[in-house]
């Protein structure tokens, strides 16, 4: 699959939205010259061989703060935390700020012959490490959790296939390390299974505990929740049949 259609207007175009309605404290920003920093990263290069560095411009850019005790990064919990970031003005994800607002679904990556994106077809996330994509979501997550401050919120999938606490996730290999007890007074970890199950994993045990340890290794204090009660209300918008999500009932263990 090659770039998203109208890559450039529809960047542009949620650059001025995010600016002029969804977040109106982020400062004053030239979308056009974000969009020209942005695809300068990968313009005329072989898309698998783009690199962190190579989007630094852009975010420098496009970078602004995060409001204290907002930041909250997840893995394999996307839809949950997009939905919840929806309905409280209490979090902003990587998605919620300008950077990720921009890019967050979309799809591109550049070719050697012309400074246009390719529309044709760009390499998957696994068919090279360098690829336009990855480095991009690594680079910004880098910098967004470099960004945090205060209170931070962990949302992490008790069902997921693999580890809850996976070690290659971007959350673990790039945002976990940004965090410092100089910045990061608590964290708050959420740990959601899916409604229907299973639930393989739990605060205190397994990957869980790994993280946890690693916390405490980092003198940063938090605590664990499973199924933390306003997300797990939002998966039940969903469910409103299944047993777990009778409200006024006691839950089915
Ligand atoms: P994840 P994570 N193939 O759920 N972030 O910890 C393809 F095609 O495992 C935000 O790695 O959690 N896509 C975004 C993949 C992206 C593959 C990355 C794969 N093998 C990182 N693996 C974003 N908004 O899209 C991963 N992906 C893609 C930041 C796929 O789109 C956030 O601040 C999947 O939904 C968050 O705290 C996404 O990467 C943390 O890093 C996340 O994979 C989540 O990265």
């Amino acid at each position: 699959e090659g770039s998203t259609e109208n890559l450039k207007e529809i960047m542009i175009g949620r650059c001025f939205n995010y600016l002029g309605t969804v977040n109106v404290d982020a400062g004053e920003k030239d979308c056009p010259n974000l969009w020209k920093a942005f695809l300068s990263a990968f313009s005329e290069k072989d898309p698998c061989k783009i690199t962190t560095e190579d989007y630094q411009p852009f975010l420098d850019l496009a970078g602004h703060d995060i409001p204290i005790n907002q930041s909250i990064f997840w893995s394999q919990t996307k839809g949950l935390i997009l939905q919840y970031t929806g309905v409280t003005h209490k979090v902003m994800p990587l998605e919620s700020t300008l950077v990720g607002y921009m890019v967050d679904g979309l799809n591109w990556c550049g070719k050697l012959s012309s400074p246009e994106p390719n529309f044709e077809a760009c390499p998957g996330w696994k068919e090279c490490e360098n690829n336009s994509i990855s480095s991009f979501w690594k680079a910004a997550s880098e910098d967004y959790a470099r960004r945090a401050h205060g209170e931070v919120t962990v949302m992490l999938n008790g069902s997921a296939r693999g580890d809850t606490f996976r070690n290659n996730s971007i959350f673990a290999e790039i945002e976990l390390g940004e965090l410092d007890n100089a910045r990061v007074t608590f964290v708050h970890l959420w740990i959601m299974d899916n409604i229907d199950g299973p639930d393989k994993e739990s605060c205190d045990v397994g990957s869980v505990a790994v993280l946890e340890r690693i916390l405490k290794e980092k003198n940063i204090s938090y605590s664990c929740k499973d199924n933390y009660k306003a997300a797990k209300m939002l998966q039940c918008m969903d469910k409103l049949d299944h047993p777990s999500c009778r409200l006024g009932e006691k839950p089915i263990a």
